[in-house]
């Protein structure tokens, strides 16, 4: 008879080996767990697609939980009030179409409506490399936080039908690509531009993409990628972007599918 410690440990082992598994083969695959990626994270899980999302971070919601500054507020627009329907959240009015969420309401509200809606959420591993084959991204490598260029630890991989790259600024597997220099010329990382928040809250949207066979980007990411201006505390744009990247991977998918 295994002690009470023994069958903690257990239960831990049999739930989150069950959840890795899973995860292993996923629609989508969305790394970075900001306000970007969980939006798209939740959406795409709603229309039916299987996510896993993997944050190398302890807790989800990236920029989310700072705020500005470490004011933990969050301002949104208008326009992206729509976004934020179903998300157990009241949004209060600060005048002239702008409204204030708590920051901590909006990242946790994020996080566990994604989970009800059935994505698998990783945290404490880190997208390492990308996995091509035939040049498409089908995936990508990823090992525990803190590991990677300290242990000499192999990574394990996951598969995907597309990858969402919503590491923030960081943009973190165009990165990889663009560092083996197998990106086309408009996706070069630039970096963003100087602040500029009506700009780049609207860049943030127009410009999500495949910007390679497989590999989207949405957030900051685009920002980053594509030279976007920089947009400070305001965090409509990045829901809006993750709704988007959700709606263009989901219509991809189904296109490939047709075309299969
Ligand atoms: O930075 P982050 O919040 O990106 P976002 O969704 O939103 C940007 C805003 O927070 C803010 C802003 C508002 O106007 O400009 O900056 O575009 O979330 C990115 C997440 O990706 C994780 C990182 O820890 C963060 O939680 N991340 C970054 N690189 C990796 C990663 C990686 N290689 N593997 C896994 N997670």
């Amino acid at each position: 008879m295994d002690s009470y410690e023994t069958r903690i440990t257990r239960a831990i082992l049999d739930a989150y080996h069950g959840k890795l598994s899973r995860a292993l083969v996923s629609d989508v695959l969305v790394v970075g767990a900001g306000p970007s990626g969980l939006m798209a994270a939740m959406h795409l899980a709603a229309k039916g697609r299987a996510v896993t999302m993997l944050e190398k971070r302890l807790t989800p919601g990236g920029g989310i939980w700072g705020g500005a500054m470490a004011m933990n507020e969050v301002v949104v627009q208008k326009e992206a009030l729509e976004a934020l329907e179903g998300i157990a959240l009241r949004p209060h009015p600060a005048g002239e179409g702008l409204f204030v969420v708590d920051a901590l309401a909006l990242a946790s509200s994020l996080c566990a409506k994604a989970l009800e809606r059935g994505v698998v959420i990783l945290n404490l591993l880190v997208a390492e490399d990308l996995c091509l084959q035939e040049e498409q991204v089908v995936g990508v490598v990823a090992n525990r936080t803190g590991l990677p260029g300290h242990l000499p630890v192999d990574p394990i991989s996951f598969r995907a039908k597309a990858v969402l790259d919503a590491t923030g600024h960081e943009a973190a597997l165009v990165r990889m690509l663009h560092g083996r220099g197998l990106l086309k010329d408009h996706a070069t990382p630039l970096g963003e531009g100087p602040m500029n928040a009506p700009e780049g809250e609207a860049f943030v949207v127009d410009r999500v993409e495949e910007v390679f066979p497989g590999l989207w980007v949405s957030g900051m990411s685009v920002a980053a990628v594509f030279g976007g201006p920089r947009m400070g505390p305001i965090f409509g744009g990045m829901l809006r972007s993750g709704r988007q990247a959700a709606d263009l991977i989901d219509l991809s998918l189904a296109l490939d599918a047709r075309s299969s």
